[in-house]
């Protein structure tokens, strides 16, 4: 062959909390490079080994080998890369995704290049070039480099360091569908299927969040909220059921923000008879948005209600109440939709008497699971920008831990010791089903 290789180097954990979706960064760029004419393999490490990816990249003799990376993939994506060097020695590494375009220095000293952010264009435009040049990484100046959006190569004659772009609507209404023909559906679907009884697959409706809370990272997709055509919606919707997948995971930052575009996802959802989920903001939740969503479908939502304290709020930058996170998950339950919260304890300047009332809180709620996590300093976060160095031998990839990867004043096995019994209280409630009519607070000014 030839072309080009996606490696999503995510090996299956089989952690509790591991969450299995097909990467649909790969599905994305693999179809505007086969639109472009690019032989171009994808390679999901989920259900596969290193040994087999071994095999798989040497047979692919591919000429450019794209690598996706996150803050909990780097090990992995750093020994991909040492890998792809090893048996493709002549071909061109490249990095991309959320950890790469924070960092596109560090992933420079492994990769010959790196694409920041949002690549659906720039990167296949630039494969294409590159392959049609039949350039090298040596040859590879000879391309318009400033012209592919978001190319960062630091020594190559004069640098190159192009800023991410952001696709606007316009744009994202001409791309083609993502391209999931490459995974094994299969294995996703009968991983879910034994631990919920449902085969649900993710997908991407809006990008953005205009929100800027100090814990978060949003390197790809960043402030600018866009929302892709319904009908293009619909389209994928329509292959995901077509690939087997009773449920959608919706992933977007903030689904719910827009109640005219979320009304009219709910009223051309509805008649397929498909469950999802979606995160939602806390604030800004309508009833009759909430009866919508339940009626189209919505099974639950995930709320970042993140602390009972509204001074811990503050410090999270989360421009949020909490007299509005209660009347959302009293809204949502009152519509009969399971509600799921996020907490986070031990944030820098929380005391012990705020994480005890954001327990409080996590009790005293009409929920139906709770999460309690330490902060995770991401890089890109204004809270890493702060926290200076994190302890860099502390292991990052371990996922939803209660483990300070920075000193903290609090103690961590007193947080341990709370969490856990925080999670034994919640488990021995009564639970009430979602639809028995959670009585309403009034909103909140
Ligand atoms: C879905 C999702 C998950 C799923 C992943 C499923 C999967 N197989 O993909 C689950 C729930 C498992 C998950 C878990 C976690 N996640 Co997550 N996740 C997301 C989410 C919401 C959407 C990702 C997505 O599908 N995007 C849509 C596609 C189209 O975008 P994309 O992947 O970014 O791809 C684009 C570019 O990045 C680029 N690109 C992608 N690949 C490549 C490859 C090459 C070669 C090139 C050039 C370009 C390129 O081009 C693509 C098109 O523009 C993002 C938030 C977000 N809005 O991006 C967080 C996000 C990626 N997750 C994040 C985090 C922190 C985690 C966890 C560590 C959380 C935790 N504490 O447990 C875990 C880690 C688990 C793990 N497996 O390693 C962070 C990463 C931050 C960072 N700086 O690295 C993000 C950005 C959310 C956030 N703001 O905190 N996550
Ligand atoms: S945590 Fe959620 S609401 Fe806050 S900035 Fe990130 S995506 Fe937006």
């Amino acid at each position: 062959m030839a072309g080009v290789a996606l490696v999503f180097p995510y090996f299956r954990t089989r952690a509790p909390t591991e969450m299995l979706f097909p990467p649909l960064g790969a599905a994305t760029l693999a179809a505007q490079l086969r639109g472009r004419g690019v032989e171009t393999r994808v390679f999901d490490c989920t259900f596969s080994s290193m040994e087999r990816l071994r095999a798989d990249l040497a047979a692919s003799a591919a000429e450019i080998v794209g690598v996706y990376s996150m803050v909990s993939l780097t090990r992995n994506a750093l020994a991909v890369a040492q890998l792809a060097r090893e048996i493709l020695p002549g071909s061109l590494l490249v990095a991309g995704g959320p950890l790469p375009t924070v960092f596109p220095g560090r992933y420079a000293r492994h990769f010959d290049a790196v694409f920041r952010g949002e690549a659906d264009l720039s990167f296949p435009r630039f494969c294409r070039d590159y392959l049609a040049e039949r350039a090298t990484s040596a040859t590879m100046g000879r391309l318009p480099l400033d012209g592919y959006g978001g190319l960062f190569v630091p020594d190559h004659g004069s640098p190159v360091d192009n800023p991410a772009v952001h696709h606007p609507e316009s744009e994202l209404a001409t791309f083609p569908l993502p391209d999931r023909r490459d995974f094994d559906h299969a294995a996703y679907q009968r991983v879910w299927r034994e631990k919920t009884g449902f085969q649900p697959t993710s997908l991407i409706v809006t990008l953005g969040c205009p929100y800027g809370c100090d814990f978060c990272s949003k390197p790809i997709f960043g402030n600018d909220v866009r929302r892709r055509p319904l009908d293009a919606v619909l389209e994928e919707v329509d292959q995901i059921r077509a690939l087997g997948y009773d449920s959608l995971w919706i992933a977007d930052d903030t689904f719910t923000l827009d109640a005219a575009y979320l009304q009219d996802f709910c009223r051309r959802i509805a008649p397929l008879g498909l469950g999802w989920t979606c995160l939602s903001r806390a604030n800004g939740v309508q009833p009759d948005s909430a009866s919508l969503m339940k009626a189209s479908g919505c099974k639950r939502v995930y709320l970042g209600l993140e602390s009972g304290s509204q001074e811990t709020l503050r410090l999270m930058n989360k421009q949020l109440t909490v007299a509005q996170g209660v009347r959302a998950a009293e809204v949502y339950r009152a519509a009969g939709i399971e509600v799921a919260a996020f907490f986070i304890v031990g944030y820098p300047g929380e005391t012990t008497a705020t994480i005890e009332a954001t327990f409080a809180l996590a009790l005293s709620l009409p929920l139906d699971e709770i999460s309690f996590n330490v902060p995770m300093p991401l890089p890109g976060s204004r809270l890493f920008e702060r926290l200076g160095s994190p302890d860099e031998g502390k292991d990052w990839t371990r996922e939803n831990e209660i483990t300070f990867v920075y000193p903290s004043d609090i103690d961590e096995a007193w947080l341990r010791r709370r969490v856990d019994e925080t999670m034994a209280e919640f488990a021995a409630r009564p639970r009430r089903p979602a639809d028995a009519g959670a009585r309403l607070t009034p909103a909140p000014g």
